[in-house]
């Protein structure tokens, strides 16, 4: 294969500033505790086919039915991520082609949805998702939204609650899923609210995909009408999603994909998907997912053990949300000062939070990226220290300072690209 192909050195020699950046953004990723739940390292083979030059090709349609010649190549790729896809999770009928999450879930809805439909999901504000109904996004522009959420006292969903709005707003379709909820969904429960009022059941996997494809967290699949991903987050695969759903739906959702809202596929990125879910089907595979989780247990025990308050008490999966009201802390303040400290988090509203999002009352934490890096049991006490270190002292900047020399000699033991 040329040389050129894929290169930095190519880039270097065209374009500095682009370069620079680039090399500056490793050195990030290299020398900071990078802590944000819903983030990963994807593998250098992932990486190699994601920047390789099937992006040059256009290849509109599906494997066998494209609109272009020439399409032998990628309809391989296509082909072996559709199947090892199946393979993983078991789902009847996979689309690879979804660009990102977002596009993987209007395709699920609009397939058997029409504008003016209603849904239930979970509160984006007690830690469900943007597409899953927010105001702002489509699926609240789109539908008639009403929302569940955690209970106040246990901070865990409440079954029984879900049930009882269901039976009360009817929607067509049953949203599961979310991005800052930590403790394992109940699918089969689901499934029966959603039966007990005809509503579909989509559930969105995003954050869980790598926990469920290691079999560590149960799989919706054989419960939900439709189940979407995005493969970059503990699937540790390129940035995009993708649909499952029962073969009923096949249809639909490959009209509603392409041409309902996407042009022509990603064919570098649905290369790489097939290398990441090759990489999911390995044992190794099993082995990082374990450690994601006994990693982000010890992490939130940690915190717990040093008066730190943990949404519902504690963790099943790859992260957590502190609370960080009891300490007198917004989440502002504490993503900014740990940022300055070299260990990247991100803000996050906690259920019931009484401060705006843009401030809110907590921070959310995750496992996944530390543990792709090797990190162990014993670095995530290390971490619980730093992390506890900046938010006490968190207006002195030689803490801050200190932390962050001692955050990046923790980095500098772990390489970016540690294989499993
Ligand atoms: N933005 C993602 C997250 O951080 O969880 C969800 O799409």
């Amino acid at each position: 294969m040329n040389d050129a192909v894929g290169s930095l050195d190519a880039l270097k020699a065209i374009d500095q500033d682009v370069y620079a950046a680039i090399v500056a953004e490793e050195e990030r990723q290299r020398d900071k505790l990078l802590l944000i739940a819903s983030e990963n390292f994807a593998s250098p083979a992932v990486l190699a086919a994601q920047g390789s030059l099937m992006t040059n090709k256009y290849a509109e349609g599906y494997p066998g039915k494209r609109y272009y010649g020439g399409c032998q190549h990628v309809d391989t790729v296509e082909n072996l991520a559709i199947q090892r896809c199946k393979q993983i999770f078991g789902a009847e009928h996979v689309n690879v082609q979804p660009h990102s999450g977002s596009q993987a879930n209007m395709a699920a809805y609009l397939s058997v949805l029409k504008p003016g439909d209603t849904i239930l999901g979970m509160d984006l504000a007690q830690g469900g998702h943007l597409t899953h109904g927010s105001k702002v996004n489509f699926s609240g522009i789109l539908f008639r939204v009403f929302s569940y959420g955690v209970d106040r006292e246990t901070e865990t969903i409440n079954y029984d609650a879900v049930q009882k709005l269901a039976e009360e707003c009817r929607p067509r379709m049953l949203v599961v899923g979310a991005s800052a909820y930590s403790r394992t969904f109940d699918f089969p429960r689901f499934q029966q609210i959603a039966k007990s009022v005809s509503a579909y059941l989509l559930v969105d996997i995003a954050h869980i995909a790598g926990l469920i494809a290691a079999g560590l967290h149960p799989n919706p699949v054989p419960y939900a009408d439709f189940v979407t991903t995005t493969t970059h987050k503990t699937l540790r695969g390129p940035r995009g999603g993708v649909v499952m759903c029962k073969a009923e739906h096949a249809k639909a959702v490959d009209k509603f994909i392409f041409p309902g809202i996407q042009g022509g596929p990603l064919m570098h990125v649905i290369a790489a998907k097939a290398v990441a879910f090759k990489e999911a089907l390995s044992p190794a595979f099993t082995l990082y997912q374990q450690q994601v989780i006994a990693n982000a247990k010890v992490l939130a025990q940690g915190l717990l053990d040093l008066g730190y308050k943990i949404v519902s008490g504690g963790t099943d999966t790859h992260l957590m949300l502190m609370n960080l009201t009891n300490k007198g802390i917004t989440g502002k303040e504490a993503d900014a000062a740990l940022g300055v400290a070299g260990i990247i988090v991100n803000k996050n509203a906690v259920p019931y939070d009484e401060k705006p999002p843009a401030v809110a009352s907590g921070i959310r934490l995750g496992s996944p990226i530390v543990s792709t890096r090797g990190m162990k049991e014993a670095e995530m006490k290390e971490i619980v220290g730093l992390v506890d270190r900046v938010l006490q002292h968190r207006q002195d900047p030689a803490v801050l300072e200190e932390v962050r020399i001692q955050a990046k000699a923790l980095c500098s033991r772990f390489p970016i690209f540690h294989t499993y």
